[in-house]
């Protein structure tokens, strides 16, 4: 009797062994080693507020693929979690300047658009930007620009220049993205520089621009910032153009306009991390995102404006046509893409954090 309880611990012992040794190549599904099938969970980061969750449930259901879905609020936070390793992230969603950092630091992985049916519904316009010049390391999510939006009936002037955030009448009413970058754009343009300027004289300047303006500055927000404006808490914020369609929708009085000094003309695309051991996965989430269908269903849900010729087909003339979603030229003409600032990126993380600790 013995005998064979011993035996049966072993065998037990050895299936064990075995399973761990099958689910060993993904850390997360080790806890479900009792499923008879290996089922793989992908690691999804994303910015607050960017999908529609009920894509993740179809991916699901269609795939047996779990998701385990993360947020983050800036380009900067996300780098900051992959390069410090440690993390076991599969897709991400970085914008133009920080894929071309991102593939200069050897952070993100090639991709085989090739072998994803649903790249041919993105628009050639979003093909061959200068952040991935030959699409080997990204695919396009949303796009959009960065503008005031403001409260119709809390203001009085005209809002046609990034100068009214610096107008002491509206002393604490006014809402600044919690976001390097896009903080210093605002104030590089209201300048007539480049939003990326590696001038000293110039970095400084803006700096002090935006010390100057820190006492009317109601707070740095980045997510937040739709609810606060729909309840009506400020009358001028800035932000991104798909937050400023959702708004509208929700507060009639609020609008939205791109400065005449120019602005961000931005693209946020999904990228592979370099430490991503389920690359083949990734790749088939990132071409599920691009099937017309669920690119429709996000950008209905978030307001972001889509690269994704199927899902836009499909839009209401009410979304096409309004110029915060999908810009004329003239608007266009006058924005700037961000680029990665090299060496210079310190610089103007140093003088944000000088800046945010007045
Ligand atoms: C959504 C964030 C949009 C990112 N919350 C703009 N690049």
């Amino acid at each position: 009797m013995k005998k064979i309880i011993i035996c049966l611990l072993l065998i037990t012992g050895l299936l064990f062994s075995l399973s761990g040794c099958t689910f060993s190549s993904d850390s997360n599904s080790s806890s479900n080693a009792s499923k008879e099938k290996e089922s793989i969970t992908l690691n999804v980061y994303n910015w607050g507020d960017y999908i529609d969750e009920d894509v993740l449930s179809i991916f699901t259901e269609e795939t047996g693929i779990e998701i385990n879905y993360g947020l983050y609020p800036t380009n900067e936070e996300m780098y900051q979690k992959i390069k410090s390793g440690g993390s076991d992230y599969d897709v991400i969603f970085p914008s133009d300047y920080m894929i071309e950092k991102m593939i200069r630091e050897d952070l993100i992985q090639k991709l085989d658009v090739s072998v994803m049916p649903n790249y041919q519904h993105i628009d050639d316009h979003f093909k061959n930007l200068s952040y991935d010049p030959n699409n080997e390391y990204s695919v396009p999510y949303m796009w959009g620009t960065v503008g005031i939006v403001y409260n119709q009936t809390m203001v009085d002037d005209p809002i046609d220049s990034w100068d009214i955030l610096w107008n002491e009448k509206y002393s604490q009413q006014i809402f600044m993205q919690d976001s390097v970058r896009d903080s210093f754009a605002v104030a590089l343009k209201k300048l007539g520089y480049s939003l990326n300027s590696r001038n000293e004289d110039e970095l400084e300047e803006a700096k002090n621009l935006l010390i100057a303006q820190r006492p009317l500055v109601l707070a740095y927000v980045v997510d937040e910032v739709k609810d606060k404006m729909i309840g009506n808490e400020a009358a001028l914020a800035v932000m991104w153009s798909g937050d400023a369609l959702y708004v509208q929708d929700e507060n009639p009085d609020l609008k939205y306009v791109v400065p005449k000094e120019g602005s961000n003309l931005w693209f946020d695309a999904m990228a592979i991390p370099a430490s991503s051991q389920h690359k083949k996965e990734a790749e088939q989430f990132i071409d599920f995102m691009s099937r017309p269908d669920i690119a429709l269903k996000n950008t209905s849900y978030i307001g972001y404006s889509t690269p994704n010729n199927g899902a836009k087909g499909q839009l209401s003339e009410e979304i096409l046509s309004n110029p915060a979603a999908y810009p004329a030229d003239d608007i266009l003409n006058r924005c700037e893409v961000l680029h990665d600032l090299g060496d210079y990126t310190e610089m103007y993380n140093d003088m944000w954090t000088e800046i945010r600790s007045y």
